[in-house]
């Protein structure tokens, strides 16, 4: 499928603490443009996502907002919501899409991925990403009780926290693996989220697009078009 536009966004962060954010949420889905052909979310929708058995009447929400749109929405995981979540994929007719993605639209053949796999200095992020991703971690992970599943997430969000204080340098893209993404895709492209440095970035020999996120109050989608990107 080769799109003429479509819709991006990513970090939205949604928690059930945040009903300003949770309204805004909506009301962008809810007004999306009709010319856009595809609605993609590229991680961190969600502040914390601990397994389809612990959706919330809030969860549910969201999903109820986003199973109506009448263009194909995808769901690519960022590191805050990179748990399995079918059904609740399901309930919102959304489809996950893997952690790099490559789609085209007009000429263009774009990456899309979350941005934490970009911050390859952050070494023992990098080494705690390498074991939750693993399916057997994740599985042994599910199958703790919901009380000891939020005690984990609680420490790992702690840890985060206190990790904001290593200097900025450590969460930088680092350039040969944003070379080594668009080279192997045969891309010209990259677009993530994760780092909070909203902007379109041009190379010698590709375009690198990094999502805003929400805060404070500027709720708006990204566009890429045949002839133009569009990040608000
Ligand atoms: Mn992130």
């Amino acid at each position: 499928m080769i799109y003429r536009k479509i819709a991006l966004i990513s970090d939205v962060h949604l928690s059930e603490n945040d009903q300003m954010m949770t309204d805004d949420f909506c009301s962008l889905i809810n007004t999306l443009p009709k010319d856009i052909e595809a609605l993609f979310i590229l991680g961190d929708l969600f502040d914390q996502w601990l397994g389809d058995d612990m959706m919330s009447g809030f969860h549910l929400k969201i999903a109820k907002t986003l199973a109506p749109l009448s263009r194909p929405c995808f769901f690519l995981p960022g590191n805050r919501d990179f748990l399995p979540n079918d059904q609740w994929c399901a309930l919102a007719n959304v489809q996950r899409i893997p952690e790099t993605h490559l789609i085209q639209v007009g000429s263009k053949k774009i990456v899309l991925i979350h941005g934490d796999e970009l911050c390859l200095l952050d070494r023992s992020y990098q080494i705690y990403r390498s074991i939750v991703r693993k399916p057997l971690v994740q599985k042994l992970f599910l199958s703790l009780p919901q009380w000891i599943r939020k005690r984990i997430a609680q420490n790992l969000k702690r840890n985060t926290h206190s990790k904001r204080e290593k200097p900025a340098s450590q969460y930088a893209p680092v350039d040969t693996e944003i070379t080594r993404l668009i080279e192997n895709n045969n891309a010209q492209i990259l677009v993530h989220g994760h780092i909070h440095q909203p902007g379109i970035y041009p190379d010698q020999n590709y375009t690198r697009v990094v999502l805003p996120d929400w805060r404070p109050n500027s709720l708006k989608a990204s566009f890429i078009c045949e002839n133009k990107i569009m990040i608000t």
